[in-house]
């Protein structure tokens, strides 16, 4: 930690590099780690390999098109990298970085293949939002408001709320501090959690309406209408929905995916088989999730997959 303390003490232009698919925890200490440095006087630049932003970027984060831009080592007398443990997760920054002769690691994984001139590797941290909190402290940053929500952001985004196993007593304590530092916490919950969009609850909503409920079976019929109306494509996670109730044994999707073409999702609770209900149809998967396409006749093939479900609720 001391050295890595002294060195960014003396670096002047920073280069600060979060990995590709960018999470909220290598935005929030990529973004964090920069305040820092600019309120003592530093120079920074940010750097993530991406095409699009995404709106968490842009509204969330305040990054605008110039963190793609190739990297001019020469402008920068230190290259931070936050949150990245495989060379590959640069993307295109590893071959424009790699000889850079002073380049500082901080990051919380454990198994690695990147490795910088100081590395500072704390794989007990849930999260580097973490590690960079411990880093503003070092340097007598001041935790102002816009900081504190930053660093919250991350450990919320990688414990997964407080769920993850990762989670641990110095997330709280950090998540504590950041909140007593006026975290918007608020602000985070509702960005973090994939939240859902206004078509995808007008879909459920469908859904539901025509779900059919019997003998511990749950199914619906997905219509290219139904999609068309609710303004969405797809509904990946509904019918681990329609199994999340004490009562469900099993529950299946169908979609109608052309004129005369359909798929369907299929899930089941522990003791049961699923792919042996998706095999009647030419389908097939895992023991508790599995999936078919079928040609034609959606009502019919969901009252033979229905039918199946059914024998094995009895045996
Ligand atoms: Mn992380």
């Amino acid at each position: 930690m001391k050295e890595l303390i002294n060195s960014l003490k003396k670096s002047k232009r920073v280069a600060i590099i979060a990995h590709i698919s960018p999470d909220p925890d290598c935005m929030s200490s990529m973004t964090t780690l920069s305040c820092i440095l600019e309120q003592l006087g530093k120079k920074t630049k940010m750097f993530i390999d991406c095409n699009n932003l995404t709106e968490l970027m842009t509204n969330f984060y305040n990054l605008d098109e110039s963190i793609c831009e190739d990297i001019v080592v020469e402008n920068f007398d230190t290259i931070v990298l936050v949150d990245l443990a495989q060379e590959r997760l640069l993307g295109k920054y590893y071959p424009q970085i790699k000889d850079h002769n002073n380049i500082i690691v901080i990051d919380h994984h454990f198994s690695r293949n990147l490795n910088g001139s100081i590395n500072y590797i704390d794989s007990h941290k849930s999260s580097c939002s973490e590690i960079i909190y411990e880093i503003a402290l070092k340097l007598k940053a001041k935790i102002n408001q816009k900081i504190a929500t930053l660093i919250y952001a991350g450990i919320v985004g990688d414990t997964n709320c407080f769920q993850n196993d990762n989670t641990n007593e110095n997330s709280f304590l950090v998540a504590r501090e950041c909140l007593l530092s006026g975290a918007k916490k608020n602000q985070v919950t509702f960005l973090i959690p994939k939240h859902q969009t206004t078509p995808e609850i007008i879909l459920r909503k469908m859904g539901y309406e025509n779900m059919v409920f019997k003998n511990k079976i749950a199914y619906v019929i997905f219509t290219k209408k139904m999609f068309k109306q609710a303004g969405v494509d797809d509904c990946p996670c509904f019918v681990n929905e329609m199994l999340n109730t004490d009562d469900n044994i099993f529950a299946f999707v169908i979609k109608q995916k052309e004129k005369n073409t359909y798929t369907v999702s299929m899930r089941c609770k522990e003791g049961y088989d699923v792919s042996k209900v998706a095999n009647v149809i030419g389908g097939g998967g895992h023991i508790q999730a599995s999936g078919a396409l079928f040609v034609g006749a959606p009502v019919k093939h969901a009252k033979i997959l229905y039918e199946e479900c059914l024998k094995q609720i009895r045996n």
